[in-house]
């Protein structure tokens, strides 16, 4: 009989840990989640896992290497996902104390924990587009891409980049960089720009919100569909050698781009007028100001342009996404259509 194989995954209450979470248990591994204490329940995307048996979470904070090290010894995985992020890049520049102690410091317990108890197991770090900073001569950004990191976010998760390299090299851990771009999906956090998109505009067509007001308009992303990306997270740790990747669509797209695809899909055309902060989206049809810019949501430094050159990974795993981005914001816009929140059955 062959044994179960128990996959641990930190961050398991955010949008990748609820998606990676239900294509393990699709697999037949054991799946244990670590989360955090929070005020309340932070447990909406993976409600509909919680009375599973093969799936259980325990307390546990990448800012406490107590609960790290016992949780290791308690659930022996030979899988770690380590999703577990202060992983919005503006909030970043407010608490940049806060954002290094989870993004850098967190993934290098993580790791010391597992070199100190000698488990075997496989190691996989959420790294980002982020470390390239966007600089538009650099794209399309390939493994090879100098890293050039914007953000205080960016500067934590190249220390943890770096912290996988070296463990891998002088420990030799399997342990991978997944250098993924953006990705997106109904269950992304509502302070990202494409889902609070998606939710104005359904709110808007249900009358319950006037309009929408957003920051730098002409950043471009390599937008891509969550849901699938897990898979190639997984499919990373079944290579025979550890390795660092890039993860995109190879497509770029901007956010006024973005935000007149969603509109589209409630029959509304954009006009645009004026420029810089003065710029407004008007409805083409009645002349009414639908998006205005508000620099309140300006970075101290942008990541312009983000565009993956994704085809060593397309090789190696032999993946490569399906969903572009137009059926991506058509099928955010639906599900917001339909949903005030997260709820299950989703997407699916
Ligand atoms: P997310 O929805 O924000 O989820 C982040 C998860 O980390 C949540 O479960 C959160 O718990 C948990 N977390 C935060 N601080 C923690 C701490 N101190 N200890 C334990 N858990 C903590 O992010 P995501 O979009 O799923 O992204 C997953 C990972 O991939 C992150 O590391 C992110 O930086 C990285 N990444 C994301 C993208 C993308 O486009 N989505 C692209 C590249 C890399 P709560 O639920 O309690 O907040
Ligand atoms: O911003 C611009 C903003 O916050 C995208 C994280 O998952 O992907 C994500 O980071 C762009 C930026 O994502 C608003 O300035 C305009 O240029 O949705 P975002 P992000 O910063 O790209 C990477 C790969 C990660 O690793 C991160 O964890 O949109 N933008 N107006 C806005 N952004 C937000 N949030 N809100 C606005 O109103």
């Amino acid at each position: 009989m062959t044994k179960t194989k128990t996959a641990l995954i930190t961050g398991v209450t955010g949008q990748d840990g609820s998606y990676l979470a239900e294509l393990l248990l699709g697999k037949g591994y054991h799946v244990h989640g670590i989360v955090r204490r929070n005020s309340d329940f932070t447990s909406k995307r993976i409600d509909h896992l919680l009375t599973r048996p093969d799936f259980v979470t325990s307390y546990g904070d990448v800012v406490d290497s107590s609960s790290l090290h016992s949780l290791l010894v308690e659930v022996k995985p030979v899988e770690i996902y380590h999703l577990a992020a202060q992983s919005h890049v503006g909030v970043s520049f407010q608490i940049p104390d806060y954002s290094a102690q989870v993004n850098a410091l967190g993934t290098l317990r993580l790791l010391n924990a597992i070199k100190e108890l000698k488990l075997d197991c496989r190691f996989y770090q959420a790294s980002t587009s982020e470390l390239f900073g966007g600089l538009p001569e650099t794209a399309p950004q390939s493994e090879s891409t100098p890293f050039t990191p914007r953000s205080p976010y960016a500067i934590g998760k190249l220390f943890s980049y770096w912290s996988v390299r070296n463990y891998r090299e002088a420990y030799g851990l399997h342990a991978s960089n997944g250098i993924f771009f953006n990705h997106e999906s109904p269950r992304r956090g509502k302070n990202f720009v494409t889902k609070k998109i998606s939710q104005a505009v359904a709110r808007i067509k249900q009358g319950t919100q006037d309009n929408l007001r957003l920051g730098n308009l002409d950043a471009e992303r390599d937008w891509g569909y969550a849901r699938e990306y897990v898979e190639a997270m997984w499919l990373m740790l079944q290579q025979p050698q550890p390795n660092d990747l890039v993860v995109g669509t190879g497509v770029r797209t901007s956010v006024r781009r973005f935000t007149e695809l969603c509109f589209a899909e409630i029959g509304i055309v954009l006009e645009w007028s004026g420029k810089g902060v003065s710029e407004v989206g008007r409805d083409k049809k009645t002349g009414k100001t639908l998006v205005s810019v508000d620099p309140v949501y300006f970075r101290a430094t942008e990541a312009d342009l983000l565009q993956a050159d994704p085809r060593r990974a397309n090789e190696k795993l032999k993946w490569k996404p399906k969903t572009d981005v137009a059926k991506l914001a058509q099928l955010m816009l639906r599900y917001d259509l339909a949903h005030e929140d997260y709820g299950f059955p989703d997407e699916a």
